[in-house]
C-alpha cells in the first residue's frame, strides 16, 4: 500500500433542508437499505436530544424554556462537538453514518434570524474544526410542496417567515459540491437518487479518503 494511501473507512452521508422536506424518511430509508446490502450504516440525528445537552435544545425547541440566541447557537454546536471524537471513531471502524441535519442547519437558522451581530461569518466559527460530511444531500423543495405536507408543528421556527429566511440561506451556503435533490417529487422517486448519490461515497470511502474538517 503507497505511504500516502489514505485508509478505507465508512462515509459521512448528510442530509440538510428545510422543514418537512423528507430528509428523515430517507435517511431512515437509507439505513435500513445500506445494513440489508451489508453495508454498516447507522442513523444519526442533531439536534441530539437524547443527551445533557441535547435536553436543553429539546426544552427550547418545544418552548419551555427560553434562551439567549447565541447561547443557543452554541449549545447546539456543542451538541456536536460532544460526539465529533464518537465519529471519527465509527467513520474509522467503517461504519457509514448517515446523518439528519448538521452545522448548516445549525449556520441556516441562527443565520436566518437576521440578528444583529449574528451573521453567517459568527455562526460559522462554532463548527469550525467538526467533520465535514463526506456527501450533502440538499432536498430541495417548494414552498408550496412543503405545506401540502401537512401543517406546521408547535415547535420554535415552524412558520412561515422562518422557513423562508432559512431557505435562503442554505442557498447562500451552498457550494459546488453538494448535491440537490428534487425533493418535490414521490417518496421512491427521491429513493432512487438518494440510493445513487449515498453509494458512490460509500465506495469513494471505502477506496481510502482522508478526513476533511469544516469549513
Ligand atoms: N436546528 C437544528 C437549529 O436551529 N440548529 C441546529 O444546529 C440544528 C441541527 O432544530 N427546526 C433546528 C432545525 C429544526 C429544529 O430539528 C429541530 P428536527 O430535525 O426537526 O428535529
Ligand atoms: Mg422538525
Amino acid at each position: 500500500m503507497a505511504a500516502n494511501k489514505a485508509m478505507s473507512r465508512g462515509a459521512f452521508v448528510l442530509f440538510e433542508g428545510v422543514d418537512r422536506c423528507g430528509k428523515t424518511t430517507q435517511a431512515t430509508k437509507l439505513v435500513e437499505s445500506l445494513n440489508n446490502s451489508n453495508v454498516k450504516a447507522e442513523l444519526w440525528r442533531y439536534p441530539d436530544r437524547t443527551t445533557t445537552i441535547g435536553k436543553m435544545i429539546d426544552d427550547y425547541l418545544q418552548k419551555k424554556s427560553d434562551s439567549d440566541d447565541a447561547s443557543m447557537h452554541l449549545l447546539f454546536a456543542a451538541n456536536r462537538w460532544e460526539k465529533k471524537k464518537m465519529m471519527e471513531e465509527k467513520l474509522s471502524a467503517g461504519v457509514t453514518l448517515v446523518v439528519d441535519r448538521y452545522g448548516y442547519s445549525g449556520v441556516a437558522f441562527t443565520t436566518a434570524k437576521r440578528l444583529p451581530g449574528l451573521d453567517q461569518q459568527w455562526c460559522k466559527h462554532s463548527e469550525t474544526g467538526l467533520v465535514k460530511p463526506d456527501c450533502l444531500m440538499y432536498m430541495e423543495i417548494s414552498e408550496e410542496a412543503a405545506k401540502k405536507r401537512g401543517g406546521f408543528g408547535e415547535e420554535r421556527y415552524e412558520t412561515t417567515e422562518m422557513q423562508r429566511n432559512v431557505r435562503e440561506v442554505f442557498s447562500d451556503l451552498r457550494e459546488d459540491w453538494w448535491s440537490i435533490v428534487d425533493a418535490d417529487r414521490s417518496i421512491e422517486q427521491v429513493q432512487v437518487d438518494v440510493e445513487k448519490i449515498a453509494r458512490e461515497a460509500v465506495e469513494r470511502c471505502k477506496n481510502g479518503l482522508t478526513l476533511e474538517y469544516l469549513w
